[in-house]
């Protein structure tokens, strides 16, 4: 093979080379180019004419051995592109993966975008519960504070009086608790644990009675579980107590909740003796937009009432019917009768629903209220408690002794006229908003 053949040769594999360069990325491409012109001229220069024709004038083996010295360089110089092919390729892989990776991280930076709006949701979401929260129990302390402006006032005086823990402050603890509403019995037994509560934890600080009071409260409330049992199977409410007290608001009240909760809710006019009572049940039903079942002809049985209620309930498969009762018939018997008759028709016509018989009582009638507990457990085995009014009184505490005299639940508190008034009892927050008398 000739000089002009071998180097034809070189150059014609160089140009295999540049071929497969052009197939690669432009910006790659120039670059190549321009180190392969850099590669090849540097060699050319090497083996220039002028050392082609000098290697014809000394003797074969010399020439032959250049030659083979510039064919070894040569083939170090494709091994060279090679690598660099090499290399371009992994510059490409690299730039693929880099570009793998560009991707990987813009999916990264999607992902933990979309991390981000969903915590930011969340957040906000959490922040909305929180706030939530916050309104609710600036509208439990704003509803409470009569009570626990009288109770904490009366305390606040009490304690800046003493310095002493002894027989004589308790006496005055005993004397504040009764006259917030709070029965005899429950009282002994508040102003018991707590003095058993200072003894063990060996107080004698008077600073520290207060916030061991407020424990010992919290301690008897505890155990009151204020979630009804409405929410697994189809359910009947049905809200008890004499008149006034607030049973048709809270009823509105209630559908209202439920409704918003995604439930399907069905109202019962069950207080056909008080004249447009059911009207007034008919308008709560349309605020909450909800279905009533009520009878044309006043004066109806309350039982036909239910019954034909709980049907509908059955066929639709309503998920809380919500009943109303009357709150007065000609006397208490009557009433207690009626409220039996209703309870036999539905154990009997809607044995598988879940049952809560709430009973309303308003909380200005302070212990009052207790008697009233009584009377209607005994008629109809109560399931729950509803205290409404305890915005406008003084006599919150009856609270305490509802739970721990007849350990019957409450289950929510009305703290004013508006639909949202109505909140589920807790008694944190009650006992909270009880100790609270901060301003705002
Ligand atoms: N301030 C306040 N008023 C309430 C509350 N709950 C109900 N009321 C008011 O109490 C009044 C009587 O409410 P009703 O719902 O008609 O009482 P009821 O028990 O159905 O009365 P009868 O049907 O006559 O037995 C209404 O003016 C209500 O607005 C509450 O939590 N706070
Ligand atoms: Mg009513």
């Amino acid at each position: 093979m000739g000089l002009k053949n071998f180097f034809e040769n070189i150059f014609k594999k160089d140009e295999v080379k540049e071929e497969d360069i052009q197939k690669i990325d432009e910006e790659v491409i120039e670059d190549e180019e321009k180190l392969e012109e850099d590669i090849l001229s540097s060699e050319i220069d090497e083996v220039s004419p002028e050392k082609i024709e000098e290697s014809k004038n000394t003797d074969n083996n010399n020439s032959f051995k250049e030659i083979l010295d510039v064919k070894e360089k040569n083939i170090n110089i494709q091994e060279d592109f090679k690598e660099s092919f090499k290399s371009d390729n992994e510059t490409q892989d690299i730039q693929i993966n880099s570009q793998d990776s560009i991707e990987d991280k813009q999916q990264l930076q999607e992902d933990e975008n979309k991390e981000e709006v969903s915590e930011t949701l969340e957040n906000e979401g959490t922040v909305a519960v929180e706030q939530e929260k916050k309104g609710l129990f600036a509208r439990l302390k704003e509803g409470l504070k009569k009570t626990s402006n009288s109770f904490t006032s009366k305390f606040d005086n009490l304690f800046k009086g003493y310095i002493k823990i002894d027989d004589e402050l308790y006496e005055e603890i005993e004397e504040i608790l009764i006259t917030s509403d709070i029965s005899f019995e429950t009282t002994i037994k508040i102003v018991e644990n707590l003095k058993s509560n200072i003894k063990k934890k060996n107080i004698n600080d008077i600073n520290l009675v207060k916030p061991e009071l407020k424990e010992v409260v919290s301690e008897l409330l505890r155990d009151n579980n204020s979630k009804l049992d409405v929410y697994d199977e189809q359910s009947i409410i049905i809200i008890v107590g004499v008149n006034g007290v607030g049973k048709t608001t809270t009823i509105g009240k209630l559908a209202s909740k439920f409704k918003k909760e995604g439930k399907s809710v069905l109202l019962a006019a069950g207080d056909t003796f008080r004249a447009a009572a059911e009207e007034q049940l008919e308008i709560w039903s349309k605020r909450a937009d909800v279905d009533i079942v009520r009878h044309k002809e006043s004066g109806s049985d309350p039982s036909a009432v239910i019954f034909d209620a709980m049907q509908k309930a059955k066929s639709k498969n309503i998920d809380i019917l919500i009943c109303d009762t009357a709150g007065r018939l000609h006397n208490k018997v009557n009433l207690m009768n009626e409220l039996g008759k209703i309870m036999r028709t539905v154990n009997k016509e809607y044995p598988d629903a879940k049952k809560e018989i709430l009973l309303v009582i308003d909380a200005t009638t302070g212990q009052n209220a207790l008697n009233q507990v009584k009377t209607f457990n005994e008629a109809v085995n109560l399931t729950g408690v509803i205290l409404t009014k305890l915005d406008g009184t003084a006599k919150g505490g009856v609270v305490l002794s509802i739970i721990d005299e007849y350990k019957i639940p409450i289950k929510f508190i009305g703290v004013g006229e508006k639909v949202d008034d109505l909140q589920e009892f807790d008694y944190n927050n009650f006992v909270e908003a009880l100790f609270d008398n901060s301003k705002e």
